[in-house]
């Protein structure tokens, strides 16, 4: 598969101007190929570097990759963690139930899951009990059982922009992601001529205020603050009024993610939705839930939590970059079932993108 076909599709979104997102994603296309590649090659962008490019090494080092390759980069520690495991397994064994077994321990051991793992083992008894069967063609059963766990949940953001504006609530703990999540989502929607506005709703740290700023400022977009301490509540309320009044597509509302007072937290942010609904009975229209996937299981309980406190409408899981948990993704599509929208592989703009079950399952298992 090639990069490009992922580039392209980004966010989705129903539009009131069905025509300015193709025109801007035909735009984007142009830019990333240089002249001497055929528009229909299948060439991945760090080929294209590598060819003839005049520019010093350091500076083609530096060179974007497609996201395909980053995502399997990213993930290079969580695969591995399971090639190495089943090269240990399985060099020529014969699948036999103390095999299968062994198979179902280490397949837990990768956060993927208890249903996850019972499923693949059932599926090769069935199929190649008895028989030798070496670690490629299980990886291969296990990216087939993924893909297909997470094919429902794959699902991008979809602003309806003729709401003016539509509103995304971000809620998570405290360091899962939410501010920087926010604004690479900013410039990705930015990037398609969208109108974005940010508020900085939690004010309980001046770096975050400060952190979303930034954001605002790299990527062009209005950002509502107030002072430390201010009620979170009331900077949402008048954020929504202005962001109307400016007739924006789309504005994204940062929070605290206190967990250690799970009252505090479940007043400030039900507080935050209430005064929301003031404004616009029908928002806020997503309310996305970030996730650390580092924390692995852990996750689990955050999804319980945060459900409890407000309508949690979908998911983002970051730093899959630095974890060997990313099969944590996995377990929470299979128990929860929420889409999960965009995955992070990094703390940079460009390193979040829709989720694509497919290459999320092949990258997972180390397979390409
Ligand atoms: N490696 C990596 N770091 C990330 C990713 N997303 C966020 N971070 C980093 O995680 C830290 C906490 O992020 P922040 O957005 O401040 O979290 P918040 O407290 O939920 O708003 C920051 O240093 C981010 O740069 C990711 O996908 N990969
Ligand atoms: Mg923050």
């Amino acid at each position: 598969m090639s990069g490009k076909g992922l580039f392209g599709r980004l966010f989705g979104g129903k539009s009131e101007e069905p025509a300015a997102p193709a025109a801007s994603e035909a735009e984007s296309d142009a830019v990333a190929t240089p002249p001497v590649v055929e528009p229909e090659a299948e060439v991945e962008v760090e080929d294209i570097v590598a060819a003839d490019d005049p520019r010093p090494a350091e500076i083609i080092a530096e060179a974007p990759q497609s996201w395909l390759s980053r995502l399997k980069s990213g993930l290079t520690k969580s695969s591995s963690k399971l090639t190495q495991g089943l090269g240990d397994l399985f060099t020529k064994r014969k699948l036999d139930d103390d095999a299968l077994e062994d198979l179902e321990d280490l397949l837990i051991t990768t956060d993927l899951g208890v249903g996850t793992a019972a499923r693949v083992t059932k599926r090769l008894a069935k199929t190649r009990f008895g028989q030798d069967v070496g670690a490629d063609e299980i990886k291969q059963v296990l990216a087939e059982e993924v893909a297909q766990i997470l094919a429902p949940v794959a699902k991008p953001l979809e602003p309806d922009f003729t709401r003016k504006p539509h509103v995304v609530l971000v809620v998570g703990v405290n360091g899962s992601g939410k501010t920087t999540t926010i604004g690479k989502m900013a410039k990705l929607f930015k990037d398609q001529g969208r109108q974005v506005s940010l508020a900085a709703g939690d004010t309980f740290r001046a770096a975050a205020v400060e952190q979303l700023k930034v954001w605002g400022e790299r990527t062009n977009c209005p950002v509502f603050a107030r002072d430390t301490g201010a009620d979170a509540a009331g900077l949402a309320f008048d954020a929504m009024a202005e962001s109307a009044s400016r007739g924006d597509d789309l504005l994204f509302i940062d929070t605290a993610g206190r967990l250690q007072n799970k009252a505090d937290l479940m007043e400030e942010l039900r507080k935050v939705v209430r005064v929301i609904k003031k404004q616009d009975e029908t928002a806020p229209h997503d309310v996305l839930l970030v996730l650390d996937a580092t924390v692995g299981q852990n996750a689990h309980s955050q999804v319980e939590v945060f459900k409890d406190i407000v309508d949690v409408s979908g998911l983002i899981l970051t730093k899959l970059d630095g974890t060997a948990r990313g099969g944590v993704l996995v377990a929470l599509a299979e128990k929860f079932a929420l889409p999960v929208h965009a995955i992070g592989i990094g703390e940079k703009a460009e390193d979040l993108r829709p989720f694509d079950a497919d290459a999320f399952a092949r990258s997972l298992v180390g397979l390409n």
